[in-house]
Order: C-alpha cells, then sequence, then structure tokens
C-alpha cells in the first residue's frame, strides 16, 4: 500500500517537473518524501566492484545496493579529480566554470560562493536537515585560515547543518577532523599552524627524518609527518587533535550512523564522503590483508564493509525503505599516488579500469566514468540502466524530487533515468581532466587536440592527451583504441560544433 502510494505520488512529480516545477508547491505538501544519502568514494575505479565485474575482489554490501536497485553502466564524474568532481556534485556546475576549481591545498580558500545555489541548500529549503560527514576537499575560509577559531566559510554556509569532515585529503595536512567549523580535540595551549610553501623551523619532515617515516613515498609526500606518514604540506601542533589513520572508517561511519539515528523521524540528507581508496591507504587491521592486494584492495574491502554497516543501521531504525542511496565516486582509479603500498605489484588480475582507458587525472573514460547505483526500495526496481547521466545532474534532478525550483543550465533534470522509468540520460556531457575538456554525445566521445604529455609517469596513466583531434566511438570501442577523427571528418565536426554551443 505504501509502495503504490510512493509510485503514484512521484509520478506526478515526473509530471510536474517536467513542467517545470509549476506544481511545487502542491508537491511538496503531498510528497512522501525519502530521505537521501549520497555515497561518494574516493578514486574507486568503474572495475572495482563485483557488481561491476571485478571477479578478484568481492563487495557484497556494496553488490545488494546494485542488485537491488539500479546499476549505471554510463555513470559519469564531471571531473578526472576530486575538488572539481565535488564541486559540481554540490553545485551542478561544471567545474571548467570556475577558475580555481582544480586539486587544491588543505588550506585554500572555500571553492564555492556562499550565495551560490547548492544541493544541500536546497535539500534545506525543502525541510530536509543535512549534513556531510567524511572528505571535503572544497577549501575552507576565504584566503587566511587560523585553525585554532572557528573556520568560516565552510560547509556549514553553503548548505549544511552538520559537517564533519577531513578539510582536503588524507594525505594532506592539517591532519585533523574538523566538527561545524571547529577542530576536535584541539588543545589551546598547542595552537595548530599549517603552511604548504614552508617548513616550521626545526619540524621535522620525510626528507630531513627519514627513520620517522613508516609508509614509504614515492613522488610527492615528503612533508609533514603524521602517524608515521610523510604527507603534502607542513603542519606543527595540534598533537592531541590528529586523527588516527587506521581508525578514520571507524569514525566516519559511527559520525554517519549518529547522525541517521537523531534524524530517524525527520527528512535527512547525509553526504557520506568516503575516504578509500585515496592514499595513504590505512586500512582498520581488522581488513589488512582480506583481500590479497594490499592495502589498496583491503580499503576497498574496508569501505564495501561500512556501507553494510550503514544499511543495517538504517535497517534496524526501520528507514532504509523511505531512503534514496546514490552511491558513486569522485573519479577514476590510480594505483601508484606517491606512496610505495604494493598496490601495483599486488594487483594480479584485478583491472580497476574495468576495461575502460586511462584512470584518474585522465581524459579517457577510465578518469570520469564510474560507478553509480542508485537505490529506493520499493520505488526503483532493481535493473541495469545505459542512460548518460553525471553527478552534475543530482542538483536538478532531487530539487525535482522534493519540489524546489531549480534554476540549472548544466545540471539537467533526468529524475526518470537515475529512478529507472526512462532510458533516456542527458544528450551530451563536457568532462575535465586537469583543466582540459572533452566532450561524450551519445555513444561518442571528441577529445581537442591539446599540448602536453601522453602519460603521467608518475602514476602511469595516459592522460589522453595528443596533438591531434580524437574521435571514438564506445559502443564498439568501448576501450577507445581507434581514434576515428580522420575515418569520419563529418562526425568529427558535428562534435566539435556541439562541444563549442556547450561551452560558450
Ligand atoms: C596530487 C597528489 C595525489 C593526490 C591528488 C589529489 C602528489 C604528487 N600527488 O597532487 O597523491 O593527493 O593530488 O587526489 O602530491 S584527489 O582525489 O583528491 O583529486
Ligand atoms: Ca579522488
Amino acid at each position: 500500500m505504501k509502495i503504490s502510494i510512493t509510485f503514484f505520488l512521484l509520478f506526478s512529480v515526473f509530471t510536474s517537473c517536467a513542467n517545470k516545477n509549476k506544481d511545487s508547491h502542491a508537491i511538496k505538501e503531498n510528497l512522501n518524501k525519502p530521505n537521501i544519502i549520497i555515497i561518494n568514494l574516493d578514486d574507486l575505479g568503474y572495475g572495482d566492484l563485483s557488481c561491476y565485474g571485478a571477479t578478484e575482489i568481492k563487495t557484497p554490501n556494496i553488490d545488494k545496493l546494485a542488485n537491488n536497485g539500479l546499476l549505471f553502466t554510463n555513470g559519469y564524474a564531471t571531473s578526472a579529480t576530486c575538488s572539481p568532481s565535488r564541486f559540481s556534485l554540490l553545485t551542478g556546475v561544471y567545474p571548467w566554470r570556475n577558475k580555481r576549481a582544480k586539486i587544491l591545498a588543505g588550506d585554500a580558500p572555500l571553492l564555492i560562493d556562499t550565495a551560490q545555489q547548492t544541493l544541500p541548500k536546497l535539500l534545506n529549503k525543502a525541510g530536509y536537515n543535512t549534513a556531510i560527514i567524511g572528505k571535503w576537499h572544497l577549501g575552507l575560509g576565504s584566503g587566511h585560515v587560523n585553525w585554532n577559531n572557528t573556520i568560516t566559510p565552510g560547509p556549514n554556509q553553503v548548505g549544511f547543518n552538520e559537517s564533519y569532515i577531513l578539510a582536503a585529503t588524507q594525505d594532506r595536512v592539517p591532519t585533523v577532523y574538523i566538527h561545524n567549523g571547529n577542530v576536535v580535540n584541539l588543545d589551546k595551549t598547542d595552537p595548530i599552524q599549517v603552511n604548504y610553501k614552508k617548513n616550521f623551523l626545526g619540524e621535522p619532515t620525510a626528507l630531513s627524518n627519514p627513520e620517522l617515516v613508516t609508509m614509504k613515498w614515492h613522488h610527492g609526500h615528503n612533508n609533514s609527518i603524521v602517524n608515521g606518514i610523510p604527507r603534502i604540506g607542513f603542519m606543527k601542533g595540534g598533537e592531541n587533535a590528529k586523527w588516527s589513520d587506521i581508525d578514520m572508517a571507524d569514525h566516519f561511519l559511527g559520525k554517519a550512523k549518529d547522525f541517521i539515528k537523531s534524524n530517524k523521524n525527520t527528512d535527512f540528507f547525509l553526504y557520506y564522503a568516503m575516504q578509500q581508496p585515496h592514499v595513504p591507504r590505512t586500512p582498520h587491521p581488522r581488513f589488512v590483508g582480506k583481500s590479497g592486494m594490499g592495502p589498496r584492495g583491503d580499503a576497498i574491502l574496508e569501505a564495501d564493509w561500512c556501507v553494510g554497516e550503514l544499511l543495517k543501521t538504517l535497517k534496524n531504525l526501520d528507514v532504509l525503505n523511505n531512503t534514496l542511496i546514490v552511491f558513486t565516486s569522485d573519479n577514476g582509479p590510480v594505483l601508484n599516488d606517491g606512496y610505495f603500498d604494493e598496490a601495483e605489484e599486488k594487483l594480479g588480475k584485478h583491472d580497476p579500469k574495468g576495461g575502460l582507458r586511462g584512470g584518474k587525472y585522465s581524459l579517457f573514460e577510465a578518469g570520469t566514468r564510474v560507478p553509480f547505483i542508485t537505490y529506493w526500495p520499493g520505488v526503483i526496481k532493481s535493473g541495469v540502466s545505459q542512460a548518460l547521466v553525471c553527478q552534475i545532474d543530482l542538483l536538478a534532478s532531487l530539487g525535482c524530487l522534493v519540489g524546489e525550483e531549480v534554476n540549472a543550465t548544466d545540471s539537467k533534470n533526468i529524475l526518470k533515468a537515475f529512478t529507472g522509468k526512462s532510458n533516456q540520460g542527458r544528450d551530451h556531457l563536457i568532462i575535465e581532466a586537469k583543466s582540459r575538456t572533452a566532450l561524450r554525445s551519445g555513444d561518442w566521445v571528441m577529445i581537442p587536440a591539446y599540448k602536453g604529455n601522453p602519460i603521467n609517469s608518475k602514476v602511469n596513466i595516459e592522460t589522453g592527451i595528443l596533438p591531434k583531434y580524437q574521435l571514438y566511438n564506445l559502443k564498439t570501442d568501448r576501450a577507445q583504441k581507434h581514434n576515428l577523427a580522420s575515418e569520419n571528418p563529418e562526425k568529427l565536426n558535428a562534435m566539435i560544433k556541439i562541444f563549442k554551443n556547450l561551452k560558450s
């Protein structure tokens, strides 16, 4: 009974959204709105999950989402790196519209304008209690952060009622948790200082004191050492506030569970931004050695376990059936991203790219095509969708779902595709990697000619950069092996035209 009512209400939402939200207020009053959870992993590849065809690693809990929900084979992040990708997910705006949308330092200012429309703001307006728990990496403050005072603006100023975050990445300082703008467990007599240009006098680094390092760096990552792990950036003080790397997954999971528990009687939106399997890979000892693939595989097993625990929590609180879960990753996979952690050596037959070309930092498919699953018991039927969908569309689509007015250019309302009511996603998508852009349109991809290195030799990944146009038909050539640019000039020109129009 409850299910058919939800179906009916959804039907009216879909009809109204097609009508540009004319009846948004009516919908808002009638709709039995679901809780919304976006689970966004860090550097998880298209081929890293058993539900996406991995045979060397088993991810039973994420598979449960896929088997009982909708698995997308053409689901994308807008960017092959973190900050730009997350910027789009939360704002519905392409990262190349914002010059600062690049991998941010740990002390970079807030990337999102506090006046800007965001997904959490929209949901907040629709009555949701909103939280981010996990990785932020969208900058904090407006230039010079004093880590010893309340840090603002940040997530709480762009729509989140609650935030419990790590500022940038696990490999960047400051290595502390920040709760609603305040560093957790900060001892005011041991203030934190952060500098990304120079070290603090007398403080050890991986270069000056290699004997203090327990995880060896391969490239970059030779500044301050915390918990034996050398990081990017210099940090002094804040001893009491430093996180424990091996406990990070449990820590964020605990916070996520607490948030769900205290909001079980209200509509809630949780952006659960997990840190795995980004470097440094520090799975809890419970998972060490379990994948046979070293820390990268173990961290994926740990993340899968966290998803299982989250599902259990929702079920035990009797809110699972009224929760829409979106599972995805911020960008494609990388093996050696700066530490010696045996990711390459112990890979065996596992293919994190799932047969796609490239990887993190790349304009080729594996850079931005990521795992993408939607799950909503009783509403989304289980299946596989080939619709072209992107994280950037969550703003317009979820805005529609909750009956909020959305004015968006880049973000498309494709709620029907996200819920499996249609196989039609967006027509075109611009993808980005390290400030270069390319076009996916239908089954085709066009990469403009660019200057630069075709291989990022540090991480051993093809960048997608060539000094000539590239054109691929993904339907017949999923691995992007055959450049059809000179064979098919008509298609190439048509793609260039669309690309120019979209970028203007
Ligand atoms: C790079 C780091 C890499 C990772 C990445 C950000 C070096 C040499 N490499 O600059 O390890 O931290 O930034 O990853 O420092 S992301 O997933 O947040 O985009
Ligand atoms: Ca990432």
